[in-house]
């Protein structure tokens, strides 16, 4: 089946995060073997695609040496595309592209839009693998500073003004049109009110005219939303309610795919919009 097939629903991208600092689940899948068997264990849940980074994004993270990035991820795409999974690559070096399509992903997810390494817009137009741009303004140590966090006009249009000219530069490098994939970038220099409205005008992203991926897994505006009465917020791993409802919204408005740590129960809130053909 086609990636873009329409099919009712979003698709679920699983997230097997090779790291060992990642905000939710840092550590847990550092070892091949573990983040192989995590990755079938999200198969078997119902994820359409599986997202595998080597790098964490959070904020303040410092960056793996390519070697170290490439040695996380490269036996776990191999053993997972094998094995019959549509995998997606999470980078934001042309390198790691390269080495993660030879080894059979299908997709390059650059939260960096191509910003941090121009070069990995060459790789994936030459390899034929779809481009995830994502929204992105700086690396992590410095993504949450003030000057970061200014949208002079509002955060939704100066965000699908940014993802426009990611887009102008992917076609540039050679990159089909359909081969794009949009996506807002939650968490990844916005606030929490910034998140939501991206959120609640998701349909605006749609509008540029490319599938949409959103990810709002156990982020930090969620437990945000969800915080105790005395402003402590919910922990990473009790937000998956809240990322549920989310999930139904996306589905409303369009998103072509929901990146997910718990797949499991996004298939379940999707199938209740999937059940009443509340797509559309
Ligand atoms: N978020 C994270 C990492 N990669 N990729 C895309 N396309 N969109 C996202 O929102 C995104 C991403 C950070 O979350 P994690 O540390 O839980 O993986």
């Amino acid at each position: 089946m086609s990636l873009f097939e329409e099919i009712g629903r979003p698709r679920v991208m699983g997230i097997v995060n090779v790291t060992p600092d990642s905000f939710s689940d840092g550590g847990r899948f550092l070892a091949t073997d573990d983040a192989v068997a995590h990755g079938r264990g999200l198969l078997a849940d119902g994820a359409d695609i599986l997202d595998i980074g080597g790098e964490s994004t959070r904020p303040g993270a410092t960056r793996p040496l390519v070697g170290e990035e490439l040695a996380r991820v490269v036996p776990v795409i191999s053993e997972l595309a094998a094995a019959g999974a549509v995998v997606s690559v999470d980078t934001m070096r042309a390198e790691v592209a390269e080495a993660a399509v030879k080894a059979g992903a299908q997709i390059v997810n650059d939260v960096s839009g191509g910003l941090a390494d121009p070069r990995i817009l060459e790789v994936t137009a030459d390899t034929g693998a779809v481009f995830v741009a994502m929204h992105w303004r700086a690396h992590g140590s410095q993504m949450q500073s003030k000057e970061y966090l200014e949208y002079a006009g509002g955060v939704v249009p100066r965000v699908s003004e940014e993802l426009r000219s990611r887009v102008d530069a992917a076609l540039a490098a050679g990159i089909p049109e359909d081969r794009i994939v949009l996506d807002p970038g939650l968490g990844f220099s916005k606030t929490a009110d910034q998140n939501w409205e991206l959120v609640a005008r998701i349909g605006e992203i749609a509008a540029i005219g490319y599938p949409v991926l959103v990810g709002a897994s156990r982020k930090a505006f969620l437990g945000r939303l969800l915080a105790a009465p005395d402003g402590t917020p919910r922990t990473a791993g009790e937000r998956e309610f809240a990322h549920a409802a989310v999930n139904v919204l996306l589905a409303q408005r369009g998103a072509w795919c929901t990146r997910v740590h718990d797949v499991r129960a996004a298939r379940d809130a999707l199938a209740v919009v999937e059940k009443i053909g509340g797509r559309r």
